[in-house]
Parts: structure tokens; C-alpha cells; sequence
């Protein structure tokens, strides 16, 4: 495999981008090497500019449920854009989307489409501190919801609570309303909220963390959650961003019976377009304006061409939930696969599934916090990252990520990625 036009482009999209690229993570920075220029997808593979073929298991970073260039979604697509692009007023296909989710989300009454999950999360906090009235938030070290300023804080030092900005440019005196808890351990989530001097006007989770690498919560610490907010007044906000109709058909909603005031969605619901969306109880919905005061805006958001992609993806999922059954199954099948390949070797691994999303640490001991993610051998997975790229197998780029499958990957293409899984754990034995 050679990656020479790879090399020359990424070099003159560095001249005109930050790190020529349009997100970090497709930089390869923590894996190295250079990211290969894709030309095309079809079906399971990613085609990069230098003539190499890759399945990929990334899909865009899960909106592709269905693989590249779907006839029906591209067809949508096409069908729509004849039509015009956008028309910053109201259509029947935003009203139609939100049907589709209204009617398969218990929690959700109502729901407002946006252009990305970080529009989706920041919105939502800002309906939950204008619904409470309350300042302060929560969330869990290890958890990604988008770059919007609160969000982007980490833990502060020792047993503290309160935020500390993650990034320069967030102001000190708004990360110091987002306090950290530790995911899965509600002891930690009760001291933020007899720490908070402003109050708690939400918790926000991903109930299935993808953004570590995979980790579910444990469903009593998802009912400890309910519980404690339910207790002191706050707000649960759900990000399914990623888990939405990836783990089920209803994202963790569809596995746990825990259920969030606010659900914030993205990535299928676009079916590869830009869309975010966050929904919930009627109540509260109805404090965004025009409705109510909390204000909450965006040009191209409901764009009718990313309401028809969105919409043919889902009504695909609702079609035949099947599916599922199907990709979850091909998830378990390769995780085996890897950790068979790795035992092989004598190296540590553990995997972990859930629906058609999977992960896979290098260690000897299961993950549930990010401060035990942090422990995983990070070098080891480079290697195996870019000995399986050398072999057509695309993998996430960094070991807190998860994995993806999509319809489009057939029982050859797993037992083709299990064989490559072989090779690669013994080179990186070697
Ligand atoms: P976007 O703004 O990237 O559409 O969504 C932010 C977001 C919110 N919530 C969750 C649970 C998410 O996983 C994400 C985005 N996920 C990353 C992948 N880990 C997007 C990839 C990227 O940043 O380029």
C-alpha cells in the first residue's frame, strides 16, 4: 500500500487548514502516520486517493448505519436537492423527521433539529439552566459532548469537584460551573450536588460511552442517576449522539429503563448530513423560543436535503429493527475474533459491545471509568492501528474511540478483518 498522493495532500492542506483537517481526531495524531485522503465510499469500503480499498468500520464516526453511498438515502438526497437546497422556512420533511423520533422516544415529546451534537448538547444545557433557573451542570470525566464552552472542561486537580477549562479560550469563570463526577460511581455524583453552591440544573451522560472507547454505564448507576436528579430538582440529559440507533434501535433507551428529561441525538439521524437534534418532555420544550424565552437558533437547521437523508435512514431502521440483531451479532463475531488473535500473542485485550458499536482496549482488566481507560496501552494500539490499515482494515484513530458496523459489512468482510487481526497482533508481538 502506498500513501505518496496521501502524503502530498495531507502537506498542502496544511498550508490552508490547522493541521489540514476540519476535526482533530482525523489527523492521526495519536496513532501517527498519515491520514489517508479518502476519494470515495461505496457499501463497507472507504476508497483513499492512492488506489487503496479499506472496510471501513468508522463510517463517518457512526452516521453510516447503512455504509457508503445507500441507494435509498442518495437517492432521497438527489430527489430533494432538485427542489432547492434551503429555504430558512418551514417544510413537511422537519415535521415528518420528527414524528419519526417523537413516536420511537418515550422521553421525547418534542424535539428541535440542529446542525451538529455539539448544537444539539449546547442547546440542551442552555434549556436546562433557563428551565431550572440553576447555573451549575454535571458531567463525567471521559465523556464527549461536542466543543461548546462548558463542555469542555476536565477534572480539577485531586478530589475537587469544579471544572477546570479543557482548552484555552474557555473562560475560568464558566468552567467553574461544570462540575466532574466519575462515570459509573454515584458517590461522586452526589458530592457535586452537595458541592454546588448555584445549584444543579442538569447531569448530562452518555449512558453508552463512546468517547473513551467503549463504555457502557452499569444500569443500577443509570437508576442512582434517575434517582439523584429526580431528588434534588435536576434535569437527566441523555447525549445519544453517538448510541442513538447504534447500541438499538432506541440508542441506550432501547436496553436500559432508565429515561432522561432531555435526549440529545446526531450522526444517523442525518444519515451522513449534518444533523443534530435534542428533544424531550413537553414542559420542557415548550421554554424554547418562539414558544418560551430560552432562546436557540440556526440558519440551516431542519435543511430540508439533511431532513430527507435523515429521514430515509430512519425509516430504514424502523423498517426492519432486525438489523440489529444482525450487527450486533457481526460485533460480538470480530471482537472475538481480536481477542482470539490477541491471546494468540499473549497480549492483554478486552473488548466490549454493544448493538453495532464495539471497542477494545490493550490491558489485562475491563474498563468502566475513564481514569481506568487512561491506563490502556495506547503505543500497542497505534501499532495495531497501523498494522490494520496496511492490511485494508480502517479502524478508529485513537484508542478512545469505538467502532462501528454497518449493514454493508458481510461475514467475509469480519473473517477478512479477523485474518488481518492475526497478522497484526504478531507483528506487533514481534
Ligand atoms: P458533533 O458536533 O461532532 O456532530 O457531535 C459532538 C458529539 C456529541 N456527543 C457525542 C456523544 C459525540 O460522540 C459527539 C461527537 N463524536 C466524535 C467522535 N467521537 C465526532 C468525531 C470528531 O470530533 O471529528
Amino acid at each position: 500500500m502506498g500513501y505518496e498522493k496521501s502524503e502530498k495532500a495531507f502537506r498542502e492542506a496544511f498550508r490552508y487548514i490547522p493541521g489540514g483537517v476540519d476535526s482533530p481526531v482525523r489527523a492521526f495524531g495519536s496513532v501517527g502516520g498519515t491520514p489517508p485522503f479518502i476519494e470515495r465510499g461505496e457499501g463497507a469500503y472507504l476508497y483513499d486517493i492512492d488506489g487503496n480499498r479499506y472496510i471501513d468500520y468508522v463510517q463517518s464516526w457512526g452516521p453510516l448505519i447503512f455504509g457508503h453511498a445507500d441507494r435509498d438515502i442518495e437517492e432521497a438526497v438527489v430527489r430533494t436537492a432538485a427542489k432547492g437546497l434551503s429555504f430558512g422556512a418551514p417544510t413537511q420533511l422537519e415535521t415528518e423527521l420528527a414524528k419519526e423520533i417523537v413516536e420511537l422516544f418515550p422521553s421525547i415529546d418534542k424535539v428541535r433539529f440542529v446542525n451538529s451534537g455539539t448544537e444539539a448538547v449546547m442547546s440542551a444545557i442552555r434549556l436546562a439552566r433557563g428551565y431550572t433557573g440553576r447555573n451549575d451542570i454535571v458531567k463525567f470525566t471521559g465523556c464527549y459532548h461536542g466543543h461548546s464552552d462548558s463542555l469542555l472542561v476536565q477534572a480539577g486537580s485531586g478530589a475537587a469537584t469544579f471544572g477546570n477549562p479543557s482548552s484555552p479560550g474557555v473562560p475560568a469563570d464558566l468552567s467553574k460551573h461544570t462540575l466532574l463526577a466519575k462515570y459509573n460511581d454515584i458517590e461522586t455524583v452526589r458530592r457535586c450536588f452537595e458541592d454546588s453552591t448555584e445549584g444543579i440544573a442538569c447531569v448530562i451522560i452518555e449512558p453508552i460511552a463512546g468517547n473513551m472507547g467503549l463504555v457502557p454505564a452499569d444500569r443500577e448507576f443509570l437508576g442512582a442517576l434517575r434517582r439523584l436528579c429526580d431528588e434534588y430538582g435536576a434535569l437527566l440529559i441523555f447525549d445519544e449522539v453517538m448510541s442513538g440507533f447504534r447500541a438499538s434501535l432506541l440508542g441506550a433507551q432501547g436496553i436500559v429503563d432508565t429515561r432522561a428529561d432531555i435526549v440529545t441525538l446526531g450522526k444517523v439521524i442525518g444519515g451522513g448530513m449534518p444533523v443534530g437534534a435534542f428533544g424531550g418532555r413537553s414542559d420542557i420544550m415548550a421554554m424554547l423560543s418562539p414558544e418560551g424565552p430560552v432562546y436557540q437558533a440556526g440558519t440551516l437547521s431542519g435543511n430540508p436535503v439533511a431532513m430527507a437523508a435523515g429521514l430515509a435512514s430512519v425509516k430504514k431502521l424502523k423498517a426492519d429493527p432486525s438489523i440489529y440483531v444482525t450487527l450486533a451479532g457481526r460485533a460480538k463475531r470480530l471482537m472475538e475474533g481480536f481477542k482470539a488473535a490477541a491471546d494468540a500473542e499473549e497480549i492483554a485485550l478486552v473488548t466490549e459491545v454493544r448493538g453495532s458499536m464495539f471497542g477494545f482496549f490493550f490491558s489485562d482488566k475491563s474498563v468502566r471509568n475513564f481514569e481506568e481507560a487512561l491506563e490502556n496501552d495506547t503505543e500497542r494500539f497505534a501499532k495495531f492501528h497501523s498494522a490494520m490499515l496496511r492490511r485494508g482494515i480502517y479502524l478508529a484513530c485513537s484508542s478512545f474511540e469505538t467502532g462501528f458496523i454497518s449493514t454493508a459489512i458481510d461475514d467475509e468482510m469480519i473473517e477478512e478483518s479477523i485474518r488481518a487481526a492475526y497478522e497484526a497482533m504478531r507483528e506487533i508481538n514481534d
